[in-house]
């Protein structure tokens, strides 16, 4: 899906908190003028192509009336306590054509059953409430943080249950983790990619949370991981994952969020972009104006390509791809798509950049993936050839396309 949103929103956004501690009083959750149709309304503006809400963050808070707590929307004055965030959000994402996810902390600090089996029970049974209440979800996501400190409530959590019953009740759903099942935390909240970006990992060992593999390990993968678990970079438009007032001179810019695209996405990654709604439940002006920015930016950028060229699988048996223009142009973008019908397999490639028939620049890159945007300083050049130096199996890109993007956009 390449690019969603990400929304935090709950009790943090009325008290100024990162992290609440679960204690707030369920009448500090009051939006005013709470606009779930607004927020999809950015998202399409920003081609986004679905949104992920806290359903729950640490504070145990939860947006949606649950019967398995008694810290809810229902028991806040809002709306008398007959609102339903869960449900007007993926109301509002159906009517817009978005996609809707959700992200439940198991990390709890309000339940009075965390640190107890039960707890276990009480997640599965919220789980089960979401899907059958809010479904289809295509993203799942569960957190791994948890700063208990050395006397706090420790959780045993029944992962094998978590992931049992998502199979079951929401079998399309993707599950997210550090470790997966299906798409893996990217081992940093800055947006990027690494480079190489393997979409296998080894599992084997590790647990969520502390025990995961190390965060190099999650933004690279493994070349020859047993398991398909592509990464997701979750970065914030903001500071803070939640919204606060002081923060609102520091929303990313345009350009900023540009670059961020061209080291998660164009290294074979998906972006999941947090855009928090203030204290009136609205996406505020300085956030949306970014994002208008951000998709003109892209739009401008990649409308024409200046070389393009797109192959089948008959190109299985040549690693060399020939791209030529009539006239000579400057280009400073290439941009490659790789067959992943038999998994990812390219390891290295190099493009020869010739203008009249002399080669005038080589320049070697590692993974391609989903979607590989390899940027440089302009190149004058009328034909390019790039050879796949290195590969796994038998392998073959679908499109390579060259362009000449602002130079003061180029990832640095
Ligand atoms: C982290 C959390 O602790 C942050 O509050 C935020 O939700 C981020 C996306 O994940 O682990």
């Amino acid at each position: 899906m390449e690019f969603y949103l990400f929304m935090h929103f709950g009790p943090n956004t009325f008290t100024d908190l990162e992290w609440g501690k679960g204690t707030e009083h369920e009448e500090v959750f009051n939006p005013t003028e709470l606009d779930c149709r607004q927020w999809c309304r950015i998202a399409r503006a920003a081609g986004a192509k679905g949104i992920i809400i806290t359903a729950k963050h640490h504070d145990g808070f939860c947006l949606w009336p649950s019967k398995y707590s008694t810290h809810t929307v229902r028991e806040s004055k809002w709306k008398n306590g007959k609102g339903d965030v869960l449900k007007e959000l993926s109301s509002a994402c159906r009517e817009y054509g978005l996609k809707f996810g959700v992200y439940l902390s198991p990390w709890d600090r309000n339940h009075p059953q965390y640190g107890t089996p039960g707890y276990n029970e009480v997640f599965v049974n919220m789980m089960k409430e979401i899907i059958s209440n809010y479904g289809p979800l295509f993203e799942f996501w569960w957190d791994g943080a948890n700063g208990e400190g050395p006397n706090g409530r420790k959780q045993i959590y029944d992962w094998k249950l978590f992931e049992k019953t998502m199979r079951q009740y929401s079998p399309n759903t993707v599950i997210f983790s550090d470790i997966g099942p299906d798409i893996r935390w990217v081992g940093n909240e800055n947006g990027i990619a690494g480079d190489p970006n393997w979409n296998l990992l080894d599992t084997a060992g590790f647990m969520r949370g502390l025990g995961a593999p190390p965060n190099d390990t999650l933004n690279h993968g493994n070349i020859n991981g047993r398991n398909w678990i592509p990464a997701e970079c979750d970065v914030s438009i903001r500071p803070g994952w939640f919204y606060h007032h002081q923060e609102d001179s520091l929303v990313k810019t345009p350009a900023q969020l540009f670059q961020l695209y061209q080291k998660s996405v164009g290294g074979g990654a998906s972006l999941l972009l947090n855009v928090p709604p203030d204290r009136r439940g609205k996406i505020s002006y300085h956030d949306s104006a970014s994002l208008v920015g951000f998709r003109k930016l892209r739009e401008k950028s990649f409308s024409k390509a200046l070389m393009r060229s797109q192959f089948g699988k008959a190109h299985m048996n040549s690693n060399q791809y020939k791209l030529s223009s009539p006239i000579a142009v400057d280009i400073n973008c290439v941009i490659m798509r790789e067959s992943l019908d038999s998994g990812q397999n390219i390891i290295s490639f190099s493009i020869d950049f010739f203008n009249q028939n002399q080669k005038v620049k080589t320049l070697q890159g590692k993974t391609v993936g989903h979607r590989r945007i390899f940027s440089f300083p302009s190149i004058r050049c009328n034909k390019l050839v790039l050879t796949i130096d290195a590969q796994k199996k038998k392998t073959f890109l679908t499109e390579i396309a060259a362009y000449k993007i602002d130079e003061t956009n180029i990832e640095k």
